[in-house]
């Protein structure tokens, strides 16, 4: 691949960086630094013209819509909230996969009333639960949704699960399977339009490299 343009990427440390490296490696991209171990926030790669940015996960829609970089790498259930308009999605990197799912104590749902639903994804949950005709009460949360039905603040919580260790060792149990999630590349607009030779190139680097 032939960099003939700058090109910003903006991806989040951990899974989603650790997961990203043979996909860039695909691309010819090596980053310079490890985020785990550098404090700087945009990192160099091999290529002069190739910077990364190390963002919130939640943060890297907002930066390719208004185009702070021009690619990113982000998690389909931080899409959803983030609504998904103002950029393009072309590709499912089948990286940080997991599920989104409802979880709670193993008789959580007998109760009878209007179920309180403690999570961080407030518009995942209120699509899942008005199309299922259930009335519930969202709670919206940052973080540690397992402990919102411990506590009492919930009787369910929506949230991501991968091998179900969290939800376990907390006493809780998945109940209902909501939606398969994974992380997406998302583009910048004008980006796609200015530089769509070279975002084709990368696009199809991803895609061979996915398909392995
Ligand atoms: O951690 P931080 O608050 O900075 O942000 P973040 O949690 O959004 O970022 P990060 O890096 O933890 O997650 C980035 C993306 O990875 C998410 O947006 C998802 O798309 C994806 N992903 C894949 C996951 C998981 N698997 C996952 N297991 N994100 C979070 N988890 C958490 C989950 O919320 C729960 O607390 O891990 C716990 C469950 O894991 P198990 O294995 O115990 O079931
Ligand atoms: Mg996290």
């Amino acid at each position: 691949m032939k960099f003939d343009a700058p090109i910003t990427i903006a991806l989040s440390k951990g899974r989603i960086f650790n997961q990203s490296l043979p996909l860039l490696a695909h691309a010819g991209i090596e980053p310079a630094d490890d985020p785990e171990k550098s404090r700087k926030l945009i990192l160099d790669t091999n290529h002069e013209q190739v910077k990364l940015v190390i963002i919130r996960a939640t943060d890297v829609p907002t930066y390719v819509e208004y185009g702070a970089a021009d690619l990113g790498i982000a998690g389909k259930d931080v899409l959803l909230e983030h609504g998904g308009e103002g950029l393009y999605e072309p590709l499912d990197l089948n990286i940080a996969r997991c599920r989104m799912m409802t979880a709670g104590y193993p008789d959580a749902v007998e109760q009878k009333g209007r179920l309180r639903v403690a999570t961080k994804y407030v518009k995942s949950a209120q699509r899942y639960f008005a199309a299922r005709g259930e009335q519930v009460e969202i709670i919206k949360l940052y973080g540690s949704m397992e402990l919102a039905p411990i506590v009492g603040l919930a009787d369910i919580i929506v949230d991501l699960v991968e091998s179900g260790n969290t939800l376990k060792a907390n006493g809780l149990v998945p109940l209902e399977h909501i939606t398969d999630i994974s992380s997406r590349l998302v583009v910048n607009k004008a980006s796609w339009k200015m530089k769509h030779g070279l975002i084709m190139q990368l696009i199809e680097a991803f895609r061979e490299a996915v398909k392995k």
